[in-house]
């Protein structure tokens, strides 16, 4: 079968090829095959391999010469909230001098003030805005993003953000899918009545489920954010309603949010900085994946998540950016990815399993992506160097040559060709 397009010469293709979830040990279990051809045809993998792929080339057969570089899946960025009004350096300063992230959002700055900003904002200045942030995570060789609700915390804002990143998902290349997120913060209206709240966000779940504008639920599980109990009451009802759930768990105090995503059946848990013993040993083997965002405790000046003892422990781990503007501003997942070897102290395989079919698990999107093989997206980045271990080396910059997503070249010569 003649294929739509070749990519040639390819130095050295890593991919992960187990099943998912892949925990602990197995996660450097990945495939390395030198002098590699990959063939695409209807924006799918027709073949890989070392072999010859003279077979699949026809006249109208584009090429593309990798000319040695290394190839691996697209990366998938499987926690940001992308789609917000505003920034926060102001609150920098305040953070950089030491006042707490917590205490910010209790004097009803942080995660509140860009709430203010997000329902001012129209449609389109937060298309606008989270549209170029897309592109510029692109340009890193990310081609999955999950994008939280969160910033609206009333269900019009909440509707809002989640039809940007609908049609987010339909103009740019990116794959944006999104989650609801009513429970990222209680709103300045429902300070002292938070349980009303809570009985709101668990009423607008059917909203969103009669829209279908999310694929899941997620809850931020914090000290004077959401207990362990509100988090349970929103959760068991999302999952009634047939969503996937996450958590933001056991970021800053360990309150026990993971153990509890276990039990309820979450996709992932996210965070995990102040994550007990207790609960690596319930994460273990489990189908729930702890979701590392080390570009937060390296904002934060916090401690870092123990990877290396859930991954000891068969955890299944993936990293991901929490790209927003109080806790993680930035769009370079590169520079994450070099956190995750740095910090977590994970080695270039676990993480390239961590980036890719890990997140594709959690994010239900492992038949179509996460990996390089026969029938799944051709959603594949080129980095310009000699193997694996020197993109984690050279670090805060892109090594992004070229970037594939359902087979069309979106990134070449590390210019953006196509951005819709
Ligand atoms: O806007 O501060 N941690 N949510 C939970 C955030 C960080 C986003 C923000
Ligand atoms: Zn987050």
């Amino acid at each position: 079968m003649d294929a739509d397009f070749i990519i040639y010469n390819i130095g050295k293709l890593y991919t992960p090829y187990l099943t998912p979830p892949i925990h602990g040990k197995e996660m450097s279990d990945i495939q390395v095959i030198e002098n590699a051809f990959i063939a695409i045809r209807d924006g799918l993998i027709l073949d890989f391999g070392d072999h010859k792929y003279k077979q699949y080339k026809s006249r109208q057969t584009k090429m593309l010469d990798a000319k040695q570089m290394i190839v691996t899946p697209g990366f998938i960025d499987s926690h940001t909230h992308l789609v917000h009004a505003g920034s926060r350096e102001d609150e920098y300063a305040k953070l950089r001098s030491g006042t707490p992230y917590l205490e910010i959002l209790k004097a009803g700055g942080g995660i509140l003030g860009t709430v203010e900003q997000t329902r001012k904002a129209s449609f389109d200045a937060l298309y606008h805005q989270a549209y170029a942030s897309l592109t510029e995570m692109m340009h890193y060789g990310v081609t999955t993003v999950e994008a939280k609700s969160g910033y609206g915390l009333e269900i019009e804002t909440e509707v809002k953000q989640l039809e940007v990143s609908k049609k987010l998902n339909e103009d740019h290349p990116v794959t944006v899918l999104s989650t609801y997120m009513g429970a990222h913060a209680v709103p300045r209206e429902f300070q002292d009545h938070e349980e009303d709240y809570i009985k709101q966000v668990i009423a607008d779940l059917d909203t969103i489920k009669t829209l279908d504008l999310a694929t899941a639920v997620d809850v931020f599980c914090e000290t004077g954010v959401f207990s362990i109990e509100e988090t349970k009451e929103i959760l068991e009802r999302a999952k009634a309603l047939g969503f996937p759930i996450k958590i933001h768990a056991d970021e800053i105090d360990p309150l026990g949010g993971a153990g509890l995503g276990v039990d309820l059946g979450a996709t992932s848990v996210d965070h995990l900085m102040a994550i007990s013993d207790k609960d690596i040993r319930k994460l273990a083997y489990s189908k729930t994946v702890a979701n590392l965002l080390p570009g937060t405790s390296f904002y934060l000046n916090k401690g870092y998540a123990p990877a290396r003892k859930m991954i000891e422990n068969q955890v299944a781990v993936s990293i991901a950016g929490d790209y927003n503007p109080g806790s993680c501003p930035t769009e370079n997942f590169q520079f994450i990815m070099h956190l995750a070897s740095n910090k977590l102290k994970m080695t270039p395989e676990e993480i390239l399993t961590a980036v890719t079919i890990n997140p594709a698990y959690h994010l239900h999107m492992d038949h179509l992506i996460g990996s390089i093989a026969k029938g799944k997206r051709a959603d594949l980045v080129i980095l310009d160097a000699p193997n694996l271990n020197y993109i984690f080396y050279h670090f805060g910059v892109s090594h992004t040559k070229h970037v594939m997503i359902n087979g069309q070249i979106v990134v070449e010569d590390r210019q953006i060709v196509r951005e819709s």
